[in-house]
């Protein structure tokens, strides 16, 4: 279990990365690393193909505390097709206890996509993958 969550961490690190070279041309100081734990609640449970939905996400510090005053951006696709989201995802309120709500998601073909989690705090940006496979 500990290996395989070494491996997944080594992935994601290294697809932040990726991401963060994109990004790089903004003002706001990027790190490449996820210095957060994320979880989501989907409103639709199970995701349902080409359902406009939205989640919840949760923030919590690593030691678990969560993390109120954050912007959160929502980016994604499915990286073996090479195509992005079909709409545009917004953070639409703060509802505390480090709970957001994020309207406006859509899936519209099944198989391995790749969430991209901007979480915004004081000018910080912190990139967050979510992966998940419909
Ligand atoms: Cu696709």
């Amino acid at each position: 279990m500990e290996i395989f969550k070494a491996i997944r961490t080594l992935i994601n690190i290294s697809l932040l990365f990726t991401v963060g070279l994109v990004h790089s041309q903004d003002q706001a100081s990027i790190t490449n690393t996820c210095a957060y734990k994320l979880s989501f609640v989907s409103e639709l449970d199970p995701i349902e193909i080409n359902r406009m939905h939205s989640w919840t996400i949760h923030i919590e510090t690593l030691t678990g505390i969560p993390v109120e005053g954050a912007a959160i951006t929502l980016e994604g696709g499915m990286p073996e097709h090479d195509h992005g989201l079909p709409t545009s995802p917004r953070m639409t309120a703060e509802l505390g206890s480090g709970d957001y709500r994020i309207e406006g998601i859509r899936f519209h073909m099944s198989g391995v996509w790749e969430i991209t989690a901007t979480i915004i705090i004081d000018d910080t940006h912190n990139l967050c993958v979510i992966p998940l496979e419909l």
